[in-house]
């Protein structure tokens, strides 16, 4: 096992990273920008190091200076968390050739799953059932699109290779809109991702955004971890995650994640990762692979019992999985509740200082967050500062359980969304289960402020 780990990441990842490495007997050494000096799980760690300035670009996305940070330390292996360098095929790679180990998969895997045609043609390959559409990049010739539009059907989506995550993507209702949003998607696709490539998509209209978790081993050894049900989104960022997804036969689960586990198998994936699927009426279409370990990753701790980062670490070590398949046993429900720093109705953000802060507790709550009384929020990086999950034995004990840590919860000097975590585990579709991903956004169409 390694000695020494580098965690190139912030916030509250990088916390639960250290508390990992502590489990498992391993230093931890931080790396921080100027804006996280004075956190306190940077104070924690056994060893830290400066790299940088506030920027994200002059920091946590400076491959030298976290690189020079693992080789001043003698750390073995690099753990990149999720955002910043965690699905940059090229870091994966400068990581290993300078002799440390990457925590996560190889840097080939992370490069098919980062252009979603490869990646789709993968799991074409794979037997994972994907979103009808074009096979592979859309040709130039506007007659061969036109003929493959109409044999899709429309509505249709075009999505750029390079994009992902909601990034570069347009749908087309009609054949006269067409070639105009190929053209505009192409240009667009070009100057954001630097690659032009787009393919098609039939557009799925109402579905649910479900994904399953998969870990993998150096030794072949796949499992999955059931699934999540991320659908409640704005502007394609999750806001509230669960596990299991309400109202999905566990017997189509299985036969989904069994196909996840065998495209992992087939292409010698390794690490944490997770398929993400569309589900509508019944069926599930594969739409991207997520190369890193995920924000809402804890649901599926709960749910399982198994430690995910934990897990990550072992593996990249070289370890075997410590579970099989048979093993993997899903109990009860969780949930998570993202706390971001930022008005819960305009969504501004709200960076400062933090004048107060009580989390919740009691049974199966956990709280994962980096935050602290006077702790300052930089204006810097992405405005999540905490997640709340509860576990419990019916997703109605798990709402309770939410709703009461919820109102356990004091956070003063800052606005967070917590109010509209509040109002959304009161909301008679949220608590019947099942609403799709354009229903957050409608909910607050409807309840303007
Ligand atoms: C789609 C789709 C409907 N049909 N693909 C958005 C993020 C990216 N990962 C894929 N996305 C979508 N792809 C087809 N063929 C609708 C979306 C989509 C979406 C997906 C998941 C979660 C939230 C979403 C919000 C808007 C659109």
């Amino acid at each position: 096992m390694f000695k020494k780990i580098l965690v190139a990441n912030r916030g509250e990842i990088a916390l639960r990273i250290q508390r990992a490495c502590r489990e498992l007997g391993i230093k931890a050494v931080m790396v921080y920008s100027e804006a996280d000096r004075e956190a306190k799980y940077v104070k924690l760690a056994e060893e830290a190091v400066c790299i940088g300035p506030a920027q994200s670009a002059l920091s946590y996305l400076n491959m030298p200076a976290i690189i020079s940070a693992a080789e001043v330390t003698d750390s073995e292996a690099i753990h990149p968390g999720y955002g910043f360098l965690s699905e940059n095929a090229d870091f994966a790679e400068r990581v290993e050739k300078s002799g440390f180990q990457f925590i996560g998969p190889t840097p080939e895997s992370i490069r098919i799953m980062g252009d979603k045609v490869s990646a789709k043609q993968a799991m074409i390959k794979a037997g994972v059932p994907c979103v009808p559409g074009s096979e592979g990049e859309l040709p130039d010739d506007p007659v061969q699109i036109r003929r493959i539009a109409k044999a899709v059907g429309y509505p249709v989506i075009i999505k750029a290779a390079g994009g992902g995550g909601g990034r570069g993507m347009r749908v087309v209702h009609t054949e006269a809109a067409l070639i105009n949003a190929v053209a505009m998607t192409k240009a667009e696709a070009g100057a954001a991702f630097g690659n032009p490539a787009v393919y098609m998509e039939k557009y799925l209209q109402n579905p649910r955004h479900i994904e399953i978790q998969i870990l993998a081993d150096k030794h072949k050894n796949v499992v999955y971890l059931g699934e999540r049900d991320c659908s409640m989104q704005r502007r394609h960022q999750k806001i509230l995650e669960e596990a299991p997804a309400p109202g999905i036969a566990r017997k189509l689960i299985e036969r989904v994640g069994e196909r996840c586990v065998a495209a992992c198998k087939k292409i010698g994936y390794r690490g944490a990762g997770t398929f993400e699927f569309l589900y509508e009426d019944g069926e599930f279409y594969f739409i991207e692979m997520n190369t890193r370990v995920q924000v809402e990753h804890p649901v599926t701790e709960m749910i399982t019992g198994v430690d995910i980062v934990k897990t990550q670490i072992m593996v990249a070590a070289g370890e075997r999985l410590p579970f099989t398949q048979r093993q993997i046993e899903i109990r009860g429900h969780a949930i998570e509740c993202r706390v971001n720093a930022e008005d819960p109705y305009k969504f501004i953000p709200s960076p400062g200082r933090v004048t107060m802060w009580h989390a919740p507790g009691g049974p199966g709550v956990r709280v994962d967050s980096h935050v602290y009384t006077n702790y300052f929020v930089p204006p810097n990086y992405d405005s999540m500062i905490g997640k709340i999950i509860v576990h419990g034995d019916t997703r109605e004990q798990a709402l309770a359980r939410m709703r009461t840590a919820l109102g356990e919860t004091v956070v003063e000097g800052i606005n967070t969304n917590i109010a509209l975590h509040r109002e959304l585990m009161v909301d008679a579709k949220f608590m019947a289960g099942g609403t799709n991903i354009h229903y957050l956004e409608e909910w607050l169409g409807q309840h303007k402020r």
